[in-house]
């Protein structure tokens, strides 16, 4: 366990920065595994590339937040297929997508029947209707892959943050959740954040901070259990902000990755209609008011509280007010570093870390250096509790790790914020 190595951390104050989430830690004393990873830069120069989507002979679908959606093909060769608004070498644009914040295009999922219907889902934010809303799209892809057509909104009301709020990260844009992924029960699992918005995260109806389960047309998956009064499409809800999703692959539960706010990332195995027990309403949990009606924020790291104080302020689980929600395996140690993405290694290349999941940790900045950058393995026992964390060991520069997959050739492939999507082959 590295637990008591990462809390032997740098504790500093630093001005607030647009974007940088609060946390700290040291890096310096991690457990660090003796597996060799091979790397390949596998493409770069991309505009903060959010998700990947594999077929089986290598194909990778992939998203670029303000640009749009593109293929690689196995022969190395990029395709352009998608772009949106204002967007530049595309063979197509949909002039309602747009980014702002960290909002755009997001998550890509590849159907399991490609070979078929030659049918993908991508996940991005449109202004089609005020207010603004993020969209599941479902569209079809060419033969030669060089274009998709008949674009299908399977989902459109995901909200979508109009208005800036009186909070340290309080653009516009924010906490959209944004993963894409096919279940092995065939459902199309989508992840929803809570847009600085208290109301949604408990909220019944609002399809913020949650995941959804969902067929192909966007219809609620007929087993989901939410409570009664809920949208049936809800598989849980009271989320904060859920950017990875990935299955057992042994058992197929579903565990998610999510943003802490000062404090407390964390990583939850669902369960059908579960509630995650993030609610940032004033005068919830013994607060008092709070700026914009949004308790998210409060209290910040400059009211001098440490990560336990204000998780007992603003739990990311509150047990006392939902003690049926569903706890964290893991808590990132109390820190809050930008816990993007989830996947599972599977293959005996891996070695002891074959079924074991791996975290795409994006890191804070201050003054541009970067803390707790980082892909962390962790590994699970049977009954899905936590047995250890290492951090992998990088054969390349840290990044903002967006995104992390599986490939069809048993490789880990990694997205970067800094525009990089990185292979890492263990050197078996
Ligand atoms: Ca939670």
């Amino acid at each position: 366990m590295d637990y008591l190595s990462r809390t032997t951390a740098i504790l500093a104050f630093a001005p607030l920065m647009t974007g940088a989430i609060w946390a700290a830690t040291s890096g310096a004393a991690q457990a660090m595994n003796t597996t060799s990873l091979q790397h390949e830069v596998v493409l770069s120069d991309l505009d903060e590339p959010w998700d990947m989507a594999f077929l089986d002979d290598g194909t990778m679908f992939f998203t670029e937040k303000c640009d749009g959606l593109s293929v690689r093909m196995p022969s190395g060769d990029v395709n352009a297929l998608l772009g949106m608004s204002g967007a530049e070498g595309y063979p197509a644009n949909a002039d309602d997508l747009f980014c702002d914040g960290q909002a755009g295009m997001m998550g890509v999922a590849v159907d399991p029947d490609f070979g078929s219907n030659r049918q993908i889902y991508v996940y991005s934010t449109s202004n089609m209707v005020t207010p603004h809303t993020n969209r599941l799209m479902r569209l079809v892809v060419n033969e030669d892959f060089t274009g998709v057509s008949d674009r299908t909104d399977i989902v459109e009301d995901v909200p979508y943050k109009m208005e800036p709020t009186d909070h340290p990260f309080g653009g516009t844009g924010a906490h959209n959740g944004g993963r894409v992924r096919f279940g092995p029960d065939g459902y199309i699992y989508l992840t929803t954040g809570d847009n600085h918005n208290a109301a949604v995260p408990q909220s019944p109806t609002l399809m913020g901070s949650k995941v959804l389960r969902i067929d192909r047309d966007g219809n609620a998956a007929p087993e989901n259990a939410p409570p009664e009064g809920f949208d049936q499409r809800t598989y849980t809800y009271g989320h904060r902000n859920v950017q990875g999703i990935a299955f057992h692959p042994e058992t197929g539960t579903p565990i998610t990755a999510e943003h802490g706010p000062w404090h407390s990332d964390e990583i939850t195995v669902l369960v059908n209609g579960g509630n995650a027990g993030w609610d940032p309403r004033p005068n919830m949990a013994g607060r008092g008011d709070c700026p914009s009606d949004y308790c998210g924020y409060s209290p910040n790291q400059m009211e001098g509280m440490n990560r336990y104080e204000r998780a007992a302020f603003m739990p990311m689980t509150d047990l006392e007010t939902y003690p049926d929600a569903m706890p964290p395996i893991w808590d990132n140690n109390g820190w809050s570093q930008g816990t993007s993405s989830a996947a599972f290694l599977e293959g005996a290349q891996w070695g002891n870390w074959d079924g074991a999941l791996v975290v795409g940790i994006m890191g804070i900045g201050f003054g541009g250096t970067p803390i707790g950058q980082r892909i962390d393995v962790i590994e699970l026992t049977d009954d899905l509790k936590v047995e250890d964390v290492t951090e992998m060991t990088l054969p390349m520069e840290s990044g903002r790790f967006r995104s992390v997959v599986l490939g069809p050739d048993g490789s880990l492939y990694t997205a970067t914020d800094e525009g990089f999507i990185h292979k890492l082959t263990p050197a078996n």
